[in-house]
């Protein structure tokens, strides 16, 4: 089951549940107002099937805007869950190596802040390459969406945008190779009811297309992640308090060779089997 946020031509914000691939059911005639209160409820997808037996009013997918199904809910990412992304990092910094080493195979997983709520680029909006860096790249990852029991009630297709020679020249510096204006793509909406056994036979794919041609296509499974999504939010949530649920990231399993970087302009895309596809133009900031 697909929940999003959409504005349509009266201009207000609606929570919207997907019918079928085509058409959306207006939440909001139902008194639903927001993507977290579904979030919070003892069993959402219960909640949501029981609407789904109301006469809600049915909009076109194609006629709304979907906004970022990301409200309060803070945003923050897991790194080096995956061979790839292990391997990646050691080879861009002889200097950090050792660290990225470490992490992989240690009880504590790396969990860093990534992203305000209200900082978090939709569907369609433009993701941003930093200026003072010479490598960036996508991250494309799945995400996790907590409530405030930490309870995970969703999933969504994630880009944590990064900054691979900032990162790479020392590690103290990975908040600014992370977090920067419109570094963090989250959408097009959130999938409601699966599973992590189900979740872990989802695929991920990137394609990156610069003046209509590709430039970069890559893929992994969601079950190359080396950690239980149990045990990334337990370490999420420990010691932590988020009254509206959060949003993690978990990692990234697809890298683009080491002499790629993305120039303004470019469009990425990344898919996600049992969710969809988050899509965005780049722009230099
Ligand atoms: O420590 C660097 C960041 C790792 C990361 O973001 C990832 O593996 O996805
Ligand atoms: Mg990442």
């Amino acid at each position: 089951m697909r929940i999003c946020r959409y504005v349509n031509t009266d201009n207000q914000v609606h929570i919207g549940l997907a019918k079928d691939d085509n058409t959306l059911l207006n939440l909001t005639t139902a008194e639903v107002e927001s993507i977290t209160s579904i979030m919070e409820n003892e069993a959402p997808e219960k909640f949501l099937s029981s609407l789904k037996e109301e006469k809600l009013p049915e909009i076109p997918l194609n006629s709304v805007n979907l906004l970022c199904p990301i409200e309060m809910q803070e945003v923050w990412a897991a790194g080096v869950t995956y061979m790839r992304s292990k391997d990646a990092r050691m080879e861009e910094s002889d200097f950090s190596a050792t660290a990225y080493d470490r992490v992989y195979d240690a009880p504590r997983p790396e969990i860093f802040f990534k992203s305000l709520p209200e900082k978090v680029v939709a569907c369609g909006d433009k993701v941003g390459i930093r200026r003072d860096a010479k490598w960036n790249v996508p991250e494309p990852e799945l995400v996790l969406i907590m409530n405030s029991r930490g309870i995970i009630s969703g999933y969504a297709v994630g880009n944590d945008m990064s900054s691979r020679d900032i990162e790479g020249e020392n590690l103290l510096y990975l908040p600014q190779a992370k977090v920067y204006h419109r570094s963090c793509a989250i959408g097009p909406w959130i999938t409601v009811g699966a599973k992590e056994e189900e979740a872990r036979q989802w695929e991920i794919s990137l394609s990156i297309e610069r003046a209509d041609k590709k430039v970069f296509e890559g893929k992994v499974s969601v079950n190359q992640i080396k950690r239980s999504f149990d045990e990334l939010s337990r370490y999420m949530n420990q010691s932590q308090e988020f009254p509206f649920g959060s949003a993690l990231l978990t990692g990234t399993g697809i890298v683009p060779d080491d002499d790629f970087t993305l120039e303004e302009g470019d469009t990425i895309s990344i898919y996600i089997s049992g969710i969809g596809c988050l899509k965005n133009n780049v722009v230099l900031v």
